[in-house]
Order: structure tokens, then C-alpha cells, then sequence
């Protein structure tokens, strides 16, 4: 297939193109490098050192003789060049990752609001409106996020993106519906990804594009098979307040001697997923496109759950880590339980790589080999949900925020 990967030069993009250009597919990145620049505003940069998308990809022809092209297009501004692009390349396949993804950052300020909201929901609806005008027939596959169900504790398990629910009519009966499951952000990047459903939803409907919707966990870990062929294949590793994710974020912790940061009580429950295991599911679901005409298809792409306080303390046993529950800078349930089903990816093969099996060493060797490239003062996660919430996060991790250190 001819696939094109949007954000492909991101964390979860990268090892995408590279996976499907190792299984014999033409790879076409789309990036217009905002990721990069955005570590530029913040100060930061990656725990791994990652060298341009054009060195990476003369890398990877080097060490495997296959071609990763690269396109720079900014998907949510520029309309007109990339409607032409697909003209010209007509892709057979679309996976969509090129959005803002780190709820943190889509809170820190009015401007991230806003830049956030038109990133994401403009990249989406171009990609929809150019395949559409262009008539280019492309499978498009997105990446969405479980936060779109929301975290209140409901005492059931969570379906594949849609519900049956039953209406009363006028007349006192009862008739059956299937909606999407009601959506109830966290934050305004998961809002986006709200809104994107939306999108899809009609575009499948109005115009019988192909769609699939993966709604996916926290992704861990770093490495996958193609990343470790070549040190410079080497995949992007966040542990910024901003962009780490909870679990790669307390690996470094530990990895650094920093104290293991738990939001509150710690009782978030949250879907998890592998890396490795994020991509086998990407390569799953091109495999199984839905048919022209069809509703949008829906895959839960998450592996296992896990309470913050529980993953601390696991981290912690392991490593000798302390462990400090600072004041949550989030709006969010302090304890919630998370039941989810991902029947559709494991009856399509997919054999998950659970927290049990030794990568979360390998995970912390990353960090303690590149350690040196931390800086201290960019751990703690500053950027609160409101303006009461702000006042009672303190901004000085190493000393007061701390003290409660266990
Ligand atoms: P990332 O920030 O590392 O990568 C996103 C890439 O998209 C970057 O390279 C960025 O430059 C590019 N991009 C952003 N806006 C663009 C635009 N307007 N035009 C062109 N390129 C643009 O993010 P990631 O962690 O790789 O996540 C990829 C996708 O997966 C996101 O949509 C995210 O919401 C979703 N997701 C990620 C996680 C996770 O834990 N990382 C979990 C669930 C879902
Ligand atoms: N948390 C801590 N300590 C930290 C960092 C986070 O306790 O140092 C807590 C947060 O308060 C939250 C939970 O851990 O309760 C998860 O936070 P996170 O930053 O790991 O994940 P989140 O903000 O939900 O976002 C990440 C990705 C996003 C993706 C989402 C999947 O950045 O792109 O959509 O995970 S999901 O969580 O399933 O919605």
C-alpha cells in the first residue's frame, strides 16, 4: 500500500512509518515539524537525541534500502497544498496523528487554547474536506484518545465507542438506537478529539469515506523492533510536565533520583498501552478498513489499566524511587475505576506486551543512559486546569512543592 503518515515525525508516528516501511509499504510522512518547535517555546527537548526527519530517514534507507519520503505540509493551514498533494500521491491508506496531543499544554494559556483547538480540529477537517473533493478513495485511520469517554467511575465496562441506548416515543415505546458513547472531556486537547468524532461521524455518513477512530491509552515505552535497528532511529522520549506521560514520566523520575510526581491521591485509573503494541494495532486496523457507506469503526486501542499511585509504587519497589503526591494541577476525579473493552483488537491477534515483562528496565536503562540530557526544573507539571486550581500548585518542585515526599 501507499500509506501516508500524518505527524509522522512524532513519538507514536515515527515507529508507524517506520514498522509499515519494514513491511514493504511506500511510507509518505506529512509533518510541518510544529512538535520540534514546540520543545523550543517550552525550553525542552527530548530524554533521547533524535536527529532531523530528513537524517533519520537517510538512515533508515542506509541501514534497510527502503525510502521514507518526507513532505513538510502544515495540515491545518495549508488547505490548497495538501489537496494537491494527495492529487499527486493518491495514498491508499491515511493515518492521522499530526495534532496537538498534550492536555497540559492545551491548558497552560488562552493562546495554547486556542492554538490547540484550531491545530486539531482544522488539520481534521481539511484531510476529511481534500479526500472528499479530491475523490481520493484513502482508508483513513486516526488517532484518538480514551480520554473522549471520560473517567467517572460508572460500574460497567466501557464499549467500542458506540451505545445502545432506548428512546421512549410519543406513544410510550420503546425504540433502539446506537449513538457514540457520550463524550465527556478532560481537557481542551481531549475536547478536540471529541469534536474530530464528530467530523468523522458526518463525513462517514454524508460522503461514505472509509474512517476508523482508534481511541487509544497512554502510550509507554519507547523502543520498537525498527527504532533499535540504528542508534539515530532512536524514538522521541517526553518527560516534561507538558508532554511526559505518566508512566515514561516516573521511569525518568526514578531514573534521575527525582521523586515520583502522583497528581493528588493518586487514585486515577488509566488505560495503558506499549508502544510496540500501539503499532501492531495501527497495522491491524489498515488491515480491516471499514466499507464505503459504513459508520465509522471504532477499536479501543488500549492493553491493560492501572491506578497512578499503584504504578508509583510498582516504579518505586523496583527502583527505590520515593514517591511525593503533590496537589493536582488537573480538574479531574481524585479516584476513579476504568473498565474497558478491546475485544476487537484481540480477536484480530493482537497479544498484548503487559507492565509485567521486563520492558519497564529497558525503559529505565533509556533514561539512565541519557540522564544528562534532563533538566530538573522542567519535571514538575505547572500548567493548571483553572485560575483557583493555578493558585494552589506552587511552582518550586525541588523545594516546598516536595516536602510531602514519602
Ligand atoms: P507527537 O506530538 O509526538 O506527534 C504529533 C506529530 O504531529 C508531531 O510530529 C507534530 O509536528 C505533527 N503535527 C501536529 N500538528 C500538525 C499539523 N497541523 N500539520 C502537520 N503536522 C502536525 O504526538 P504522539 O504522542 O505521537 O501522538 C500522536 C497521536 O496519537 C496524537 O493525535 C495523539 O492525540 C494520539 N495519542 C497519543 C497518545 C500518547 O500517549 N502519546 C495516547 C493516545 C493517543
Ligand atoms: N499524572 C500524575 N503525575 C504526573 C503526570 C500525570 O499523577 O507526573 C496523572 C494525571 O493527573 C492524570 C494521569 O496521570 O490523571 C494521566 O496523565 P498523562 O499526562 O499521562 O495522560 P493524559 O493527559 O491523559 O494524556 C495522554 C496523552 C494524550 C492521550 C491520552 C490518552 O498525552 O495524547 O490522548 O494520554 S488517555 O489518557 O487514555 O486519554
Amino acid at each position: 500500500m501507499k500509506i501516508a503518515v500524518l505527524g509522522g515525525d512524532g513519538f507514536v508516528g515515527w515507529p508507524t512509518a517506520l514498522h509499515l516501511s519494514d513491511q514493504g509499504h511506500e511510507v509518505h510522512i506529512v509533518d510541518n515539524l510544529s512538535r520540534r518547535w514546540i520543545d523550543t517555546e517550552l525550553g525542552v527537548q527530548s530524554l533521547t537525541p533524535m536527529d532531523s526527519i530528513q537524517e533519520r530517514t537517510r538512515i533508515w534507507h542506509e541501514e534497510t534500502g527502503r525510502k521514507i519520503h518526507f513532505h513538510l505540509i502544515d495540515l491545518a493551514r495549508d488547505y490548497e497544498v495538501f489537496k494537491q498533494w494527495l492529487v499527486e500521491h493518491k495514498p491508499d491508506a491515511i493515518i492521522h496523528f499530526a495534532e496537538q496531543r498534550a492536555a497540559p499544554y492545551s491548558m497552560k494559556s488562552d493562546r495554547h487554547k486556542n492554538y490547540t483547538v484550531n491545530n486539531n480540529v482544522n488539520a481534521t477537517h481539511n484531510v476529511l474536506n481534500a479526500l472528499v473533493e479530491t475523490g481520493v478513495d484513502a482508508h483513513l485511520v486516526h488517532l484518538g484518545t480514551m480520554g473522549v469517554y471520560g473517567y467517572s467511575t460508572i460500574g460497567a465496562a466501557i464499549p467500542e465507542g458506540y451505545l445502545p441506548v432506548g428512546i421512549e416515543t410519543l406513544e410510550g415505546d420503546t425504540v433502539s438506537q446506537e449513538i457514540l458513547y457520550p463524550s465527556n472531556p478532560g481537557s481542551i486537547y481531549h475536547m478536540t478529539k471529541c469534536l474530530d468524532q464528530l467530523l468523522f461521524q458526518f463525513y462517514a455518513k454524508n460522503d461514505g469515506l472509509r474512517i476508523t477512530d482508534l481511541h487509544q491509552g497512554i502510550v509507554w515505552g519507547t523502543h520498537t523492533e525498527q527504532t533499535r535497528k540504528h542508534p539515530q532511529l532512536i524514538n522521541r522520549f517526553d518527560y516534561d510536565g507538558d508532554y511526559g506521560t505518566v508512566l515514561n514520566r516516573f521511569l525518568i523520575q526514578a531514573a534521575i533520583d527525582y521523586p515520583l510526581t502522583v497528581h493528588g491521591t493518586g487514585g486515577q485509573t488509566r488505560a495503558f498501552i506499549h508502544i510496540q503494541d500501539s503499532v501492531r494495532c495501527i497495522e491491524i486496523a489498515l488491515n480491516n478498513p471499514p466499507k464505503a457507506g459504513e459508520k465509522v469503526e471504532i477499536f479501543n486501542q488500549m492493553t491493560e489499566t492501572h491506578r497512578v499511585r499503584d504504578l508509583a509504587e510498582m516504579i518505586s519497589k523496583m527502583t527505590g524511587a520515593k514517591v511525593a503526591y503533590l496537589p493536582n494541577p488537573r480538574k479531574e476525579a481524585a479516584e476513579n475505576d476504568l473498565i474497558v473493552k478491546n475485544d476487537k483488537f484481540l480477536g484480530l491477534g493482537l497479544d498484548p506486551i503487559t507492565l509485567e515483562e521486563g520492558l519497564l528496565d529497558e525503559v529505565v536503562d533509556v533514561a539512565k543512559k541519557f540522564a544528562y540530557r534532563v533538566d530538573r526544573s522542567r519535571v514538575p507539571a505547572v500548567s493548571a486546569w483553572t485560575k483557583d486550581i493555578a493558585k494552589t500548585v506552587e511552582k518550586d518542585p525541588e523545594g516546598k512543592r516536595l516536602k510531602s515526599v514519602s
